[in-house]
């Protein structure tokens, strides 16, 4: 389906590979609304080799209850917590988190008689989903201790975090993978791709349908409009802001504008990833 993938990938892949022999904790950072489809299969097995804490990102855009669900599935398999970066600092937990998957070999070290360093992450995710905004969260409070630290390799910059952390400056960009549709849906309103990669009619249908069937009622709210068939829904939508799906360009207009609801939460907290119940 997406023809630049395999490309990318490729060389996505190469780079986090060299960048991942130097850390001991890799943060995968997947988005709060789609941690199924942020997730990037083909990197699972180069992230074996090291512990892995999940950080769901954006959780002030996902619908909490889903998170919740979320941290208790992936938290099942490894430990996993939600941020907002925008306006929270978690380095306090996420120091906690890092130090808990390292104390095996804290405690061999201590065995060996090695002397304790800080502990040396990165962070890791698909394009869009918060890594610099994180990198940048984590550095203002430290950016006084930012500094080079040569004998790793010339080119990475370390930054101390916190007393006991370091953090590759640098993020590793992983390239989304997506046989299924769906997934392509949910990468594309969230942001990850771009929009035109799909048909933006397609895009809008689908959501529609979604919150439709999942969160009918901040969608009826805000739209105030009763349920109907999807192109009468669309053309209702269109009138309220003032476009007619007709008119030349204005069927465009109508399709950005109800993406842009989603995605500023005109609809609601909405997790595009459902997670059943158990
Ligand atoms: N609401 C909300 N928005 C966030 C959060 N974290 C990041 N963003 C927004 O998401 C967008 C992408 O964030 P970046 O930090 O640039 O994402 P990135 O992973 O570095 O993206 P690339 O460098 O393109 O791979 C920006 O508009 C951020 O403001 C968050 O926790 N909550
Ligand atoms: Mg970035």
């Amino acid at each position: 389906m997406i023809q630049w993938y395999p490309g990318h990938m490729a060389k996505a892949r190469a780079e986090i590979q060299e960048k991942i022999k130097l850390v001991d904790v890799v943060f995968e950072l997947l988005d709060a609304r789609i941690p199924y489809s942020s997730q990037n299969p083909v990197f699972q097995d180069l992230m074996h080799q090291k512990k892995v804490i999940t950080i769901l990102t954006k959780q002030d855009l996902a619908d909490s209850t889903m998170t919740k669900k979320w941290l208790s599935y992936l938290g099942k398999q490894k430990e996993v917590i939600a941020i907002d970066a925008i306006s929270n600092y978690h380095i306090n937990e996420m120091v906690r988190l890092a130090k808990k998957v390292m104390e095996p070999k804290r405690l061999k070290d201590q065995e060996k008689g090695l002397k304790p360093r800080p502990i040396r992450v990165m962070v890791l995710g698909i394009p869009n989903v918060g890594k610099s905004t994180l990198i940048n969260r984590l550095v203002q409070k430290k950016v006084t201790q930012v500094g080079n630290k040569p004998g790793i390799t010339k080119a990475q910059q370390w930054i101390r975090i916190h007393q006991d952390m370091e953090l590759l400056d640098t993020p590793g960009v992983l390239w989304p993978k997506f046989d299924e549709e769906r997934i392509g849906y949910h990468l594309a309103l969230t942001g990850a791709i771009k929009d035109e990669i799909l048909r933006k009619e397609d895009l809008v249908q689908y959501l529609l349908a979604f919150c439709q069937q999942y969160y009918p009622e901040a969608f009826l709210t805000y739209y105030q409009i009763t349920n109907q068939e999807q192109n009468a829904l669309i053309d209702a939508i269109g009138k309220k802001k003032g476009y007619d799906r007709l008119k030349s360009g204005d069927e465009d207009k109508i399709y950005d504008a109800i993406i842009q609801d989603f995605r500023t939460l005109k609809l609601g907290r909405i997790t595009l990833d459902r997670l059943q119940d158990e």
